[in-house]
């Protein structure tokens, strides 16, 4: 799966790798596991996300710095790296000049439909997160050199990715490969966990009491909806990166197969964010209708308009599948 990505990589002297906007667990633990790889490997390597990196995987940053970038930074590098996206403008308006550098960019993400621009991808769809990827990139190419810090960070992605290992993205071979990170890293589950899922302000909790509030189920309760608003935000001091996770509650309502989290940003716009746990629906389709995609079982997309607009368009296309 690596083998040209490993033999092209390896003969740069100097490569940047970019994780995606508005950072995740999965794009974070793949570009600090993957810029260790790099790095002792005998390539300089450095690390950029514009975005503000969430507060409960600041330790991440122990052992790779992640930069934001600046348009000049690109000029220092042979190659570019994206992980767990497959298109430039994912990765913000600095990365989206990249192309303008005619130098090779390489790309490791496991989601649909990836640009056809890349040196080298690796884009595998079924795989449950870019981590669980770049695990195989270090059993493929070397797997005794998975330290501690690159266990934890693979070990972080692959948990975020997959709701604890709930998703059915989860195969034996994700849970082998965390075995091994466990074993490897001298860690055990509880230690990650109570660092990304026991460290939440108290902010936080207040605006998701307020938005379990709005969980409403539609479509004869095949569906759930959940709305944040910025009244909610300004109620209890929080901002977007706060409700993250969210989404999983309508989910968890008996019976619903599908679920939408309506949130009002303050570019007036509002924020989609869609799953699905049947094979029946398929959220990137429903997304598509809303300038947006992801995975059958998970996407994102915006609207234009009111929420109350948004709630019912939205609605409204998605039972053409029911
Ligand atoms: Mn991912």
């Amino acid at each position: 799966m690596f083998k040209e990505f490993i033999s092209k990589v390896l003969q740069h002297d100097n490569v940047a790798i970019f994780s995606h906007l508005r950072p995740d667990g999965d794009c974070l633990g793949s570009q600090v596991a993957l810029a260790l790889w790099v790095k002792n490997n005998g390539v300089e390597v450095s690390a950029y996300n514009e975005d503000a990196i969430p507060e409960n995987m600041t330790w991440l940053l122990n052992s790779v710095s992640i930069k934001k970038p600046r348009p000049a930074d690109l000029e220092n590098y042979d190659a570019f790296i994206l992980v767990d996206g497959n298109a430039l403008h994912r990765f913000g308006g600095v990365a989206e000049q990249i192309l303008k550098t005619d130098k090779p960019v390489y790309m490791i993400d496991h989601h649909p439909d990836p640009d056809d621009i890349f040196e080298a991808p690796v884009s595998v769809v079924s795989a449950s997160s870019t981590c669980e990827l770049i695990y195989h990139l270090y059993a493929e190419h070397d797997v005794d050199q998975i330290d501690a810090e690159a266990a934890k960070a693979m070990y972080l992605g692959m948990v975020t990715d997959t709701g604890s290992f709930q998703f059915d993205s989860v195969k034996p071979a994700t849970m082998h490969a965390a075995a091994d990170l466990l074993e490897r890293g001298r860690f055990t589950p509880n230690l990650i966990a109570e660092k990304i899922y026991s460290s939440r302000p108290l902010r936080q909790l207040k605006l998701l009491s307020q938005a379990l509030d709005t969980i409403t189920l539609h479509e004869n309760g095949v569906f759930a909806s959940i709305t944040i608003t910025q009244e909610m935000f300004r109620l209890t001091d929080t901002s977007s990166e706060d409700t993250e996770g969210f989404v999983q509650y309508p989910l968890s309502v008996e019976g619903v197969k599908a679920c939408i989290l309506f949130r009002e940003d303050d570019n007036g716009r509002i924020k989609l964010s869609l799953r699905s746990q049947s094979d029946d629906i398929d959220v990137n389709k429903w997304a598509r209708n809303f300038n947006g995609g992801g995975h059958q079982k998970a996407a994102g997309a915006h609207y234009e308009g009111t929420l109350a607009d948004a709630i019912k368009d939205v609605i409204a296309v998605g039972a053409e599948q029911l």
